[in-house]
């Protein structure tokens, strides 16, 4: 049995989710992190992840953190290699928007998310929350221009990792009360995914 630690309402876990529900399989989930009954600072899942953060996986064959790491593997595990594909360059291109969203698109959407959704009291900056708007906005832009290049998914013409990375993050822009850029590759990407019962299940499901 695959056991998924960590709330649904967080990008990272749902992510995970959603590749589950794409490969088809059969997972059990339990909420942790802020805002649940389960501390991410137990003993109980500082073990499972020292980072005191959501998701974790654990199955029959070991445990893991990290949501992308978590999502490489699962593709692997059953041999998905639509999700992620075997040759070099193929993969390297899915891998290189997993990593961007990770690092890149993720430092951008933070403060304007923490100040206008979690409406933390640390993160009420103006001049801040502009920037991180633009910023936000300037990434998104790039999704745009890649899109507007495949007229399909962010890699070519099937769905991969990189779908579902950027997926969650789009949702979360579009959710997300701000002044936002006009995308129509983008927009035309969001009714894409919604015909997949893994994004509307995980994705687009009400939650920024
Ligand atoms: N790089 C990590 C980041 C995980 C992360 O930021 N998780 C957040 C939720 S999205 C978390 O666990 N926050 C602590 C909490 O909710 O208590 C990953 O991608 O798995």
């Amino acid at each position: 049995m695959i056991t998924i630690f960590g709330k649904a309402s967080s990008i990272n876990v749902r992510k995970v989710l959603w590749t589950c529900t794409e490969i088809g399989l059969n997972f059990e989930q339990i909420d942790y992190g802020s805002g649940t009954i389960n501390d991410v600072h137990s003993p109980d899942f500082l073990a499972l992840n020292p980072n005191a953060m959501v998701p974790v996986l654990r199955d029959e064959f070991g445990t893991l953190w990290e949501s992308n790491t978590i999502c490489r593997y699962l593709a692997n595990r059953y041999q998905r290699i639509d999700l992620l594909p075997i040759d070099p360059m193929e993969r390297a291109q899915v891998e290189k928007w997993m990593d961007w969203q990770a690092t890149e698109l993720n430092n951008a959407w933070r403060y304007v998310f923490m100040a206008r959704v979690r409406q933390h009291g640390e993160f009420q900056d103006a001049a801040k929350i502009l920037a991180s708007e633009n910023s936000w906005n300037r990434h998104m832009q790039i999704i745009e221009a890649q899109l507007d290049r495949t007229n399909a998914f962010m890699t070519g013409d099937q769905l991969t990792l990189a779908d579902i990375v950027t997926g969650v993050s789009i949702n979360r822009w579009r959710a997300t009360p701000m002044q936002h850029a006009v995308l129509p590759a983008v927009e035309a990407y969001f009714d894409r995914l919604c015909q997949r019962e893994g994004f509307l299940t995980y994705g687009a499901n009400g939650i920024p």
